[in-house]
Order: C-alpha cells, then sequence, then structure tokens
C-alpha cells in the first residue's frame, strides 16, 4: 500500500508503472492472465517515453473490465457511464484542447452502447486517442454476445456459437474517417506501446485496438486454455501488416491476426475545421480560443 509522501522513486522501485498508478487501489479487479493489465502497462510507459506532462493528461473510460482502467491510473480521470466515454472526452477536449485526453474501454462499451458515438466522433476526427481492448465479449457482465463476436465463437447469449457477423473495428473507424489505426494483440508489448507513443503526437481520432484474453469468459466459454494459452495463439497466428487495406483485417474464429499500423495520415481535427470555418465566415467577429472561445462578439 502506497502513502501520499512516496516519491516517485520509490514507487518506481515497488513497480516500473507504479509512478502512473493509483497503489492505494492495488489489488486491481482483473483475473489471473486478462490481458487488459498489459495494455494498461504498455499505455503507461508510452506516457513515460513521451515525456507528457501528466498534468495534462487525463482518460475517461466507460463500464466494463476495461473500464476500471481510468480509475486506476493516477491522471485526472473520468469513469463515465456505458457507452458514453467518447461524448464525454469530446466534451473535456472541447473545453480544455491543451489535454491529451485518452479514451480507454471495451469493445462492447465503445462499439456496442457506444457505437454510435464512436463512428460520428471518428467522422468528426475529433481530437482523442482511443485505446480499445477486443477480448471479443462483455466480460464484466457474464460473458454476453459483443459486437465484435467471431463467427462460431461461444458467449454466454450464443451457446451454440455466434452467427451474427461481426465488426472489424480497424476497418469501422477507417472508414469513419479515423486519422491513426492500428492494431497488436496484447503480445505486442514493444510494438503496442510504439504505436501508443506514435499516437500521442499525432491530432485527429487515433484509435488503437489491442485484442487481448478475456481468461475468465472467452477463453473458458470456448474451451481455449487460460491467457497464456491465448498468448501462445497470438504468437503462432498473429500476422503484421502495415498499411493492410482495413477490407482485409477481419478476424475469425481462432484465425489469423491481422497486426500493424493501417492509417497514419492527417486532415484537420475538429476544432481546427471549426475555427477555420467560422474566422473565414465571421472574421473578428469570432473568437477562435477557448475558454473563451467558440463565442461571437455581438
Ligand atoms: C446502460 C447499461 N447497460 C448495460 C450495462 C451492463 N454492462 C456493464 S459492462 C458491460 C459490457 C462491457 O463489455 P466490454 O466493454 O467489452 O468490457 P469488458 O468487460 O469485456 O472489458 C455491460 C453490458 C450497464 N452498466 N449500463
Ligand atoms: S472477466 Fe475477462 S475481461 Fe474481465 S477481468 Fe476477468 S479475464 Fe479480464
Ligand atoms: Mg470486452
Amino acid at each position: 500500500m502506497s502513502t501520499v509522501m512516496e516519491t516517485t522513486e520509490q514507487l518506481a522501485e515497488q513497480h516500473p508503472i507504479a509512478p502512473y498508478l493509483r497503489m492505494d487501489r492495488m489489488p486491481h479487479i482483473w483475473c489471473p492472465t486478462c490481458g487488459i493489465g498489459t495494455v494498461v502497462r504498455c499505455y503507461a510507459k508510452a506516457l513515460e517515453e513521451s515525456g507528457v506532462d501528466l498534468d495534462k493528461a487525463s482518460i475517461v473510460s466507460g463500464i466494463g473490465c476495461t473500464g476500471r482502467v481510468a480509475g486506476y491510473m493516477k491522471l485526472d480521470a473520468f469513469h463515465t457511464t456505458h457507452g458514453r466515454a467518447i461524448p464525454f472526452a469530446t466534451g473535456l477536449k472541447l473545453a480544455r484542447p491543451e489535454l491529451l485526453v485518452t479514451v480507454f474501454s471495451g469493445d462492447g462499451d465503445l462499439s456496442g452502447i457506444g457505437g454510435n458515438h464512436f463512428i460520428h466522433t471518428a467522422r468528426r476526427n475529433m481530437d482523442l486517442l482511443v485505446i480499445l481492448v477486443n477480448n471479443f465479449i462483455y466480460g464484466m457482465t457474464g460473458g454476453q454476445n459483443a459486437p465484435t463476436t467471431p463467427l462460431t465463437a461461444r458467449s454466454s447469449t450464443m451457446p451454440f456459437g455466434n452467427f451474427e457477423r461481426p465488426f472489424s473495428l480497424p476497418h469501422l473507424a477507417a472508414s469513419c474517417g479515423a486519422t491513426y489505426v492500428a492494431r497488436w494483440t496484447s503480445l505486442h508489448i514493444r510494438r503496442m506501446t510504439k504505436s501508443f507513443k506514435e499516437a500521442i503526437q499525432r491530432k485527429g481520432f487515433r484509435f488503437v485496438e489491442v485484442i487481448a484474453p478475456c481468461s475468465t469468459l472467452y477463453a473458458r466459454l470456448n474451451k481455449l486454455g487460460t491467457g497464456f494459452d491465448l498468448m501462445r495463439f497470438y504468437h503462432d497466428n498473429a500476422e503484421i501488416r502495415h498499411g493492410a487495406d482495413t477490407r482485409d483485417v477481419d478476424i475469425g474464429f481462432q484465425d489469423k491476426i491481422v497486426c500493424g499500423k493501417f492509417i497514419d495520415e492527417e486532415r484537420p481535427t475538429f476544432l481546427e475545421a471549426m475555427h477555420e470555418h467560422y474566422t473565414k465566415i465571421l472574421g473578428d467577429r469570432y473568437v477562435p480560443m477557448p475558454p473563451e472561445g467558440g463565442w461571437i462578439h455581438e
């Protein structure tokens, strides 16, 4: 258990990413060999290596096992309602554009109940880094089918196997306008960290999907062993193809997983487009900079 008196160095001796965590909240709730913690570790490492000012970094999660991440990170953190992490983060970014705003949540939260927010926020190129842990299932609530569950995989609500076509999330993000799109598995520690670092430096809607084991539900319901067995599966079946056409990166049940950086391009963010547009139309009557910004001088 940490105390408020501990220095960053003392915390780092406990664990390399302890300075980035609320150690008073440990132990965390995640099951043994769950993949979420690995993604948190890579994100913390990316923050450290990017030299991000932690007073200017905030994190927003929705509900679910992955949704717990915000509560464990020692940043300005918001644990919002189910599916609403992206709109919450949008409000935060619009009010405080100088912040690095990261959304960190699960596949069900961001692409199920939050799916409509996801597509429109990508379309607007809102300046957010979105990290989505895809374990192919609603973990926290008992393993229900998710919009990402591969065809034929079992879930608690599809005990005879899923027959609904799942989303391929990189393709969804890319076709809606995301300017940075990557996918890794929780085995790709260095590449994932590098991707997070790169995405931190970029502007616009940046989307990184991380395929990770839900050992307790997805793996158990599908008789896939533990999270370690799934990591071995990723080792043998992940194929890195930078620049792959996102139409070709669907994931089948226990099939190959195409990883890599698929999209990395620039286009005006929502705020840039708004400022440019109103400056053109309103000239001096428009005050572009928040917190006063967005107003029209009468
Ligand atoms: C409005 C509302 N509906 C349903 C729920 C129940 N619920 C909580 S988490 C969750 C699914 C989360 O799945 P995912 O985002 O994939 O997270 P995981 O647990 O797999 O990391 C659901 C359906 C809720 N909390 N609020
Ligand atoms: S239920 Fe699944 S996703 Fe949730 S903590 Fe356990 S292993 Fe991880
Ligand atoms: Mg999930």
